[in-house]
């Protein structure tokens, strides 16, 4: 059986930092220059056009007006006057003006009339017309401050899209507000997807957030990559799913307040990403100290009241393991729900349970169960009622960060010993959140990492890397993208020894930017969706596993289901990562300059036998239709068949299997 390794032939180099276009002096509303990286709109408000902003509605009491009290080009700006409370402010519209699913930079300059505290903020209204906020970045200081380019985007289910200045109650100024659209990035395809490097091994996922859906190139990877396993970045948190008004009214009406009221509203975007695509996905999390809120915990649902008993505290978690499982499952009946973290942080890492207490509004690392149940008495009811609650085929995991250090790691082990004794556990989920310093002094050290995953597959249970990202120095630059490499590798290959017990590696993330850590850039892709050198450094050398495809003899008819149990595996050897050798013609595999069956045929001779019937350099590039960067494959030929039939058109390739399939199933 041939494999294919895969071996860099070109380093990826960070593309130059994105430069703006220069700025016209007035802003064309129906601008023609869409193309990429063009400015779409700029106001220097000098000729005192200020129709495109508007106060944020509601009780907003801001006058806009044009104002050459202050700015920074020419003589006039926009002045916000009569901000009563620090949300009003100006806004701008981008849903009525810009293209969703479509990436735009935003820049401005701003300044308090005294002093600039402003923060430049994002909002939305979703498709259960709930509004949400988000604030992009701070400014503060002295005079004039730049907001330096702010990646912006939405997608067609978000109405009422705004950006806004809001911040103290000051007068605001504001110039130079300029909307370029960003140059279309395309993810790089002659890489190997990490789905498939570790196909026959475990799953390979991330976490996503909302925002990542409107981001073409950054949804481009997921499914390249990490198609394997979705884990909701923040909306399946308690905070996220608990609805306090629901909860409130429900206890006013019935006078029971054991029964919480949750709502999926937060996470909908992206399940339903994942039901459109067979995205399997991570519940992230049920029982956690963090993003809880201290209401849940008190009577009445009532922040000011006392805490509950822990008798009525069980009996509401038991209800909101019942109500959110049973929720998830009425909702997404064709989700795969493979794995749950059920509790998530319980222990310290001297190995003694969280100190008891409020999390507050700044969130704390005290805890609420604990206050509520004075230790961790509370985590194995959790198990109990999660395994009760949970659909078929969904794992239940303790997840936990700094799980290799001794004292939590011990604490770990013996809880998930008694645990699994009574049946409740099914996995250890390591979230690896590591740190690779200037490269020598990484923590944790591999070995200590692997010590780790020793200990907990000596248990006999799962375990899961659930999310995965590796730190450098802030604002370090490439400056340890090497030594980022080198452990990444360090730690990929521990978990590859490991592969047993392991059913899923899970990234905390897709590209540096969009990273919890972004100053850090921790993760494989940089801000231009280029490989770094860390993803280089976990598939090298490694085998990419032959896809399965269907037997080549059995697949001369297109339109009907593969024969699974004939199922063969081969691939092209031809390295078609090479990039000096580019597509001549797709789909033309023996080269004759058409497109027609005999390529197809060639394909499936060199799947056969590749000694004999070797396609040329050229020809594999070419033949490489079906998810490309693959290989040749048999569904290369398939493709090429479905032209044959009518199924597709040549101008559709490449294209993707599921695309594919789908038009062969019509
Ligand atoms: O990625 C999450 C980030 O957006 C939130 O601000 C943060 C708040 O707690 O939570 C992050 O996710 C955490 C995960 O739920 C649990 N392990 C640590 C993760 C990073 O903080």
């Amino acid at each position: 059986m041939k494999k294919k390794t895969f071996n860099r032939l070109a380093s990826g180099t960070l593309a130059a930092a994105m430069i703006l276009s220069a700025v016209p002096t007035v802003w064309a509303a129906d601008s023609d220059e869409t193309a990429t990286g063009k400015v779409i709109y700029s106001f220097d408000f000098e000729d005192g056009d200020i129709s495109a902003f508007t106060n944020r509605g509601g009780n907003d009491t801001t006058v806009l007006s044009v104002s050459d009290e202050a700015s920074v080009s020419g003589s006039k700006s926009l002045l916000a006057s009569g901000r009563s409370t620090s949300w009003n402010g100006p806004a701008f519209q981008l849903d009525d003006k810009l293209e969703p699913y479509t990436e735009y930079y935003i820049s401005a300059k701003v300044k308090g009339k005294y002093y600039t505290d402003a923060t430049f903020s994002f909002q939305y209204t979703n498709a259960d017309g709930e509004t949400k906020y988000q604030n992009l970045t701070n400014l503060n200081g002295n005079d004039w401050q730049t907001l330096e380019p702010v990646k912006v985007s939405f997608t067609d289910e978000m109405t009422g899209v705004y950006v806004y200045f809001e911040g103290g109650t000051d007068d605001m100024f504001i110039d130079d507000f300029v909307v370029t659209e960003a140059p279309a990035m395309e993810i790089e395809q002659d890489i190997p997807s990490l789905a498939d490097v570790f196909e026959n091994d475990f799953k390979v996922g991330t976490a996503l957030t909302p925002n990542d859906l409107s981001s073409k190139p950054t949804m481009a990877l997921v499914e390249k990559h990490f198609s394997g396993s979705i884990t909701a970045g923040n909306e399946m948190k308690p905070d996220a799913v608990l609805n306090k008004e629901a909860c409130k009214a429900y206890f006013e009406e019935t006078g029971d307040d054991t029964v919480p009221q949750i709502s999926f509203s937060a996470a909908k975007p992206l399940l339903d990403y994942c039901q459109r695509n067979n995205i399997p996905v991570r519940i992230h999390t049920l029982v956690w100290h963090s993003q809880t809120p201290d209401w849940f915990f008190k009577e009445g649902y009532d922040d000011n009241s006392e805490w509950v008993s822990s008798e009525k505290m069980l009996v509401r978690m038991e209800n909101y393991i019942k109500a959110y499982f049973e929720e998830l499952v009425k909702l997404y009946p064709d989700i795969d729900f493979y794995a749950c973290d059920v509790v998530n942080e319980a222990w310290m890492e001297n190995g003694s349970p969280r100190e008891a207490g409020e999390q507050g509004s700044s969130g704390s690392a005290k805890s609420a169960w604990v206050q509520v149940f004075g230790d961790n008495s509370f985590i194995e009811p959790a198990f109990e009622f999660a395994r009760k609650y949970a659909p078929d085929g969904c794992k239940l995991y303790y997840n936990d960060y700094n799980e290799y250090m001794d004292g939590k790691l011990n604490a770990i082990v013996e809880m998930a010993t008694a645990l699994k004794e009574k049946g409740i556990i099914d996995g250890i989920g390591m979230q690896s959140h590591l740190d690779v310093r200037t490269g020598s002094d990484a923590f944790p050290s591999v070995s200590a990492y692997n010590k780790a995953l020793d200990k907990y597959s000596a248990l006999g249970l799962d375990i899961q890397v659930t999310e995965l990202d590796a730190t450098v120095p802030k604002d370090s630059g490439e400056q340890y993208f090497d030594a980022q490499a080198e452990y990444y590798k360090g730690i990929v290959d521990a978990i590859y020894a490991h592969k047993d017990s392991i059913s899923a590696l899970v990234l905390w993330g897709i590209t540096d930017d969009g990273s919890w850590r972004a100053a850090q850039q921790p993760l494989l892709f940089d801000a231009e969706y280029k490989a770094k050198p860390a993803f280089y450094s976990i598939v090298e050398g490694r085998e990419v596993p032959p896809v399965t495809t269907e037997n080549p003899n059995e697949t001369t008819t297109t339109g009907s289901e593969p024969d699974k149990s004939t199922t063969t595996t081969s691939t092209v050897t031809t390295d078609n990562t090479n990039p000096i050798v580019s597509v001549s013609l797709m789909g033309d595999a023996n080269c004759d300059d058409k497109i027609t069956i005999a390529d197809a045929t060639a394909i499936i001779q060199a799947l056969g036998n590749q000694d004999e019937y070797a396609l040329s350099e050229q020809g594999a590039v070419n033949a490489d239709v079906v998810d490309s960067g693959d290989g040749v494959t048999g569904a290369d030929a398939n493709a090429i068949q479905a032209i044959e039939a009518g199924f597709i058109k040549a101008s559709d390739l490449p294209i993707t299997k599921e695309a594919l399939d789908s038009a062969m199933k019509k």
